[in-house]
């Protein structure tokens, strides 16, 4: 197996409460995902991340672990997974598992001992303080929280339920390692690592910038990319990553692209790749995500040719327009039509870097309607809501209805859409969150037996980028950059040449280019002619 075998996968990501109820319970489970591998197969995918299964709580739908190797019971026991990567293993797809290590839940053991008693050896395993500094917890509210067993307060920053570990902390760190060394020699192919760029803090804590319209101070400065996050990787890669032939990808909110390569470049021993948050946070305000601002096309090509560029001799990237955490794509970037949908998908995926579907993407998912913030289950709209509108009267109902319709973590999450039947065939029961009521006309089923979908698109795109090495190897060279709506560039390798044209936009685009030697390679309209794109066509020309 080639060692950077990654570079040439397509990811797909699973979020498993939505993805497939297998029992009738509304909630996703291990044996729906089983259910479904031949789907994950027919379309083409190399390798599954699978977002947390593990024992939880569910505050914050299993990114909140109270038992790194349980498996949650409304996902299935520990036989189903073993199961799932054995079938998934025999359909030559590999799995990457979540690894949530920067905090904890309140209620695994770890914590439950820390607070016995201020000289308990696992009081060391998380941060604390007598008195607190005027933190703002991602979560809303502080960051802080009293626990008055130990008069002190622990550091969470996100909800009062994940308390961050103290990584400065070696026990704790051996601790961590040697459950990583029991996935991994369960045959698990990676690690998709939860906000790894925050596991160093950054002493002493003091009070932190207030922004704007905030009531809190700013804790980004002293969690990201803090003094010691490079030695403790380098450490866990000593330990145990290069010990494996995985895959490693962080998750590094705050990280820009000169940051990037520090975690990346293959010399430095640490991590295959990483997420940004650089251009799924164009669209932030002054009061963060709530707003119902659009990203520029300019913008967005500006932030994407910058890692493109920053990432192009050493480290490799990651390609992603949507996850867990964030809008559906064809709603944020498109316009809900297939066509788009496909545009989008075109562009990302001939891009260099490791491309990630998240589920549904592949239909044209989009994002849903919700009246009234009793339909989110998302523990960050909910506190927010709370928040800036009952709290501090930032914003109207109505305004914040509007942010959360444009930008809610529970978009990406509604259910499945599987088939025509009652709940979009997720489930036989009403689910745990509400299926977006256009099943009807996207789902699997309709797509999978039209040449036509974008499910098919996807399908092409990623059978293109096993066959040919230049996508996985070319240069990449960004052209018309200042247009407002054309999104193209150039790929290059040996002799061989992609470009891309791609309309993100409703408007007719005329562009002047020479393209006489081409033919095209994938294009997601049956009319394209050269120098022309009616809105949202997308056209790979190849020579
Ligand atoms: O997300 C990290 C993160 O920065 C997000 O919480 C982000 O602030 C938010 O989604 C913006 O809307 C990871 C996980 O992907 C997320 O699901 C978890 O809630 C979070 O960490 C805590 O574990
Ligand atoms: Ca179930």
């Amino acid at each position: 197996m080639n060692k950077e075998w990654w570079k040439k996968s397509v990811v797909y990501q699973i979020y498993p409460k939505s993805f497939k109820d297998s029992n009738n319970d509304g909630i996703g489970d291990i044996q729906g995902i089983i259910s479904q591998l031949d789907y994950l197969k027919e379309l083409g995918i190399d390798v599954i991340w699978l977002s947390p299964i593990y024992q939880s709580p569910m505050i914050d739908n299993g990114y909140d672990i109270s038992d790194y190797q349980a498996i949650h019971p409304d996902y299935g026991t520990m036989a189903d997974f073993e199961n799932l990567l054995k079938e998934a293993h025999q359909r030559s797809i590999k799995i990457v598992m979540d690894l949530v290590v920067n905090h904890t839940s309140d209620e695994h053991k770890w914590f439950k001992e820390a607070v016995k008693s201020a000289d308990n050896p696992y009081h060391n395993y998380y941060i604390w303080r007598d008195k607190p500094t005027n933190f703002g917890s991602l979560f809303s509210g502080s960051a802080w929280t009293y626990q008055s067993s130990v008069k002190q307060y622990y550091l969470h920053t996100f909800s009062s339920k994940q308390a961050d570990l103290n990584w400065d902390y070696q026990p704790l760190r051996e601790e961590i390692y040697k459950m990583m060394r029991w996935w991994l020699d369960k045959g698990i192919d990676g690690f998709r690592m939860d906000v790894i760029s925050l596991i160093s803090k950054k002493y002493p804590l003091t009070d932190g910038i207030v922004h704007e319209n905030n009531v809190f101070g700013d804790i980004t400065p002293f969690i990201a990319n803090g003094p010691n996050v490079h030695r403790y990787l380098q450490e866990m890669n000593e330990k145990v990553l290069s010990h494996y032939p995985i895959m490693t990808i962080g998750e590094c909110p705050c990280v820009n692209a000169q940051q990037a390569l520090d975690y990346v470049d293959s010399n430095r021993h640490e991590l295959n790749m990483i997420f940004t948050f650089d251009h799924v946070s164009l669209d932030n305000d002054c009061n963060g995500k709530w707003n119902t601002k659009k990203t520029s096309l300019i913008d967005l090509k500006k932030t994407l040719n910058k890692w493109q560029s920053s990432l192009s001799n050493q480290g490799w990237n990651t390609l992603y327009l949507s996850n867990h955490d964030q809008p559906r794509s064809a709603s944020r970037f498109g316009n809900e039509t297939a066509l788009s949908a496909k545009c989008l998908a075109l562009t990302l995926h001939f891009m260099k870097g490791t491309p990630f579907i998240y589920q549904g993407e592949e239909l044209g998912m989009t994002n849903i309607c919700f009246n009234d913030i009793s339909e989110c289950q998302d523990i960050e709209a909910i506190n927010a809501y709370r928040e800036l509108v009952t709290e501090e009267h930032l914003f109207s109902h109505e305004e914040m209805m509007k942010n959360i319709n444009a930008k809610a973590r529970d978009h990406a999450r509604t259910p499945m859409q599987w088939n025509n039947d009652q709940y979009s065939g997720f489930s036989h029961t009403f689910p745990w969150l509400k299926v977006n009521p256009n099943y009807q006309s996207i789902n699997t089923k309709i797509q999978l037996n039209d040449q036509e979908s974008v499910f098919h698109f996807y399908q092409k795109l990623i059978k293109i980028r096993h066959d040919y090495q230049i996508i996985t190897d070319g240069d990449y060279c960004p052209l018309f950059e200042d247009h407002p709506d054309l999104f193209a560039y150039r790929r290059c390798y040996q002799n061989a040449e992609i470009i891309i044209l791609a309309n993100w936009s409703e408007k007719v685009i005329d562009y002047d280019m020479d393209l006489s030697n081409y033919r095209i390679l994938l294009a997601n309209s049956n009319s394209i002619i050269k120098n022309h794109l009616n809105a949202y066509e997308a056209v790979a020309y190849y020579k």
